[in-house]
């Protein structure tokens, strides 16, 4: 069968960018700061979610969106913490827009001062989607290898922040975390990089620390969220 190409005369990126920065800029006005997380499979940001609102919740209201392909299994675990929903995408490997304001209105208590979004995982897809996010992170557990940057730029080039997570491991597996913020680095020179482990709480003081920072611009003013620099 031949391809044949038809003209839609519309600039579908364009359009797309638009409603997301709208998104973000309405988001930002309530003064809610989105956070979104990245990661290959099982880096550890649910883990992270569990243990952040837990240590957060007395003083901040948290909402958490969390996609995967199927089960309810991550929005289950972080219900115990936060107001939470879980987007399915039947299939797709990433979230969009559309499915994050569709959901949005299920969790209910709004306003949050942090609203957290976990993509689905892969080190691919979700780097090509703008969510409306204020703050993209990445993680990288120690057991993936500190090679990946360079072979997955775009999810690290759009991100302002990775999370080295599992550094409880360090001592087992053959990781380097300056050769991994090196390499986060050359793709991404503001990048900031914070080492952690949610298991036993190694760095997450630094880690509440930054969003506490977001959060208090989010309070203060409508251009909530500004990467810290
Ligand atoms: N050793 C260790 N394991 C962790 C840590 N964080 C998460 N895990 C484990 O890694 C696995 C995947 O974690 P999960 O949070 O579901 O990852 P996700 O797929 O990125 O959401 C689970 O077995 C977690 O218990 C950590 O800091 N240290
Ligand atoms: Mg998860």
């Amino acid at each position: 069968m031949g391809t044949r190409t038809v003209p839609i005369k519309r600039d579908i990126r364009a359009e797309r960018r638009a409603a997301a920065a709208a998104f973000r800029e309405q988001m930002a006005a309530r003064g809610t700061c989105i956070v979104r997380l990245l990661s290959s499979p099982g880096a550890g940001k649910t883990t992270l979610l569990e243990k952040t609102a837990e240590q957060l919740r007395d003083r901040l209201r948290l909402g958490v969106l969390v996609g995967d392909v199927e089960t309810q299994r991550d929005a289950e675990r972080l219900r115990r913490f936060a107001p939470s929903v879980q987007i399915t995408t039947g299939g797709a490997c990433h979230l969009e827009l559309p499915l994050v304001q569709d959901a949005l209105p299920e969790l209910g208590s709004e306003p949050f001062d942090i609203l957290f979004v976990e993509d689905v995982g892969n080190l691919i897809c979700p780097a090509s989607h703008d969510l409306g996010e204020h703050l993209r992170v990445i993680l990288l557990s120690t057991t993936e290898g500190d090679d990946k940057p360079g072979k997955y730029p775009k999810a690290f080039r759009t991100s302002q922040v990775t999370v080295i997570s599992k550094v409880d491991l360090l001592p087992h597996v053959p990781f380097s975390v300056e050769a991994a913020a090196r390499d986060a680095k050359q793709i991404q020179p503001q990048m900031l990089i914070l080492s952690l482990s949610a298991m036993t709480g190694e760095g997450m003081p630094s880690w509440y620390d930054l969003l506490e920072q977001y959060r208090r611009r989010a309070a203060g003013d409508r251009n909530a969220c500004d990467h810290p620099g």
